[in-house]
């Protein structure tokens, strides 16, 4: 073996990550969350040719579908959700009529492994904590170390532009959060608010996802479960066709959008 030197490496990480970091501070599409809804959003838009970038609060990507269904590793996926699936090539057992059963680790690892292998730059880490919000909407992102989020650390953050930007933070809609609370601006909602989500019934959750999948804001679209809870939708539980489909449906809308501009 050749003689290693620890500086080299030090310097090789930084760089890299540096110019990563950079390149990344004008982009198509920037994705806020890592969970499936956000990771197939990317592989899309990725797959598209589309310059796009997610940002994930923790070290690790899959959100909530590590756990399966009450950390009973599996979950499920219906029929209309089982093409996706086999595009990323995610192994998958019928049960009964209409369900498929997946291992949730061979899920969440494949669409990772398979998202950024088609172009998607995952940042892990970093939060967004803020929006870069201009006359005619949102024009990108403003981020911060989780780190400093979590020790509560007064530093400030940095901003990066992006011409679209996803909410895939899941249940808390975040980013959504941000427009309504800082600009109380009247989202695209029935009632021009965050409208939270209710109780958990998979059929009508899953029924009514790809309607939530909308441009809420200028500029600012929800996808996966910030779909519903901004809508008012039914949370569904450990049946993750939904998050999929939206994930695949905000990355075509957003393609069309981009097209047309
Ligand atoms: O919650 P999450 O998995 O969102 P999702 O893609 O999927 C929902 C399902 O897991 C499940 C369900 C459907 O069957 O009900 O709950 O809609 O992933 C959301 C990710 O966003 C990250 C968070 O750490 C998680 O990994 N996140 C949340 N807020 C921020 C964030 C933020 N401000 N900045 C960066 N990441």
């Amino acid at each position: 073996m050749k003689k290693l030197d620890d500086i080299t490496v030090s310097k090789a990480i930084i760089q890299e990550y540096m110019n990563d970091f950079l390149d990344y501070t004008d982009m198509d599409v920037a994705i806020g969350g890592g969970g499936p809804s956000g990771v197939t959003a990317g592989y899309y838009l990725a797959k598209a040719g589309y310059k796009v970038a997610l940002f994930e609060r923790k070290l690790s990507i899959g959100g909530g579908m590590w756990g399966g269904g009450m950390m009973f590793n599996k979950v499920v996926v219906q029929e209309e959700g089982k093409r996706i699936l086999d595009e990323f090539g995610i192994k998958s057992k019928k049960f009964e009529d209409n369900y498929y059963t997946v291992d949730s680790i061979e899920c969440t690892s494949t669409l990772c492994s398979k998202a950024t292998q088609a172009g998607l730059k995952i940042f892990n880490l970093m939060s967004i904590e803020d929006l870069m919000v201009r006359e005619n909407g949102i024009n990108g992102i403003v981020l911060n170390w989780s780190s400093v989020e979590m020790s509560g650390l007064h530093i400030d953050p940095l901003t990066v532009r992006a011409k679209a930007v996803i909410d895939a933070t899941g249940h808390p809609t975040e980013i959504t959060k941000i427009v309504e609370q800082k600009m109380g601006a009247n989202l695209k909602t029935e009632t021009g608010k965050i409208m939270g989500e209710k109780s958990m019934w998979a059929d009508r959750a899953e029924g009514k996802i790809l309607d939530n999948v909308t441009e809420v804001y200028p500029g600012l679209w929800v996808t996966g479960m910030a779909a519903n809870a901004v809508h008012g939708s039914q949370r569904m539980g450990p049946i993750f066709g939904g998050m999929l489909l939206s994930g695949e449906y905000v990355a075509q809308k957003i393609i069309e959008k981009l097209e047309n501009e």
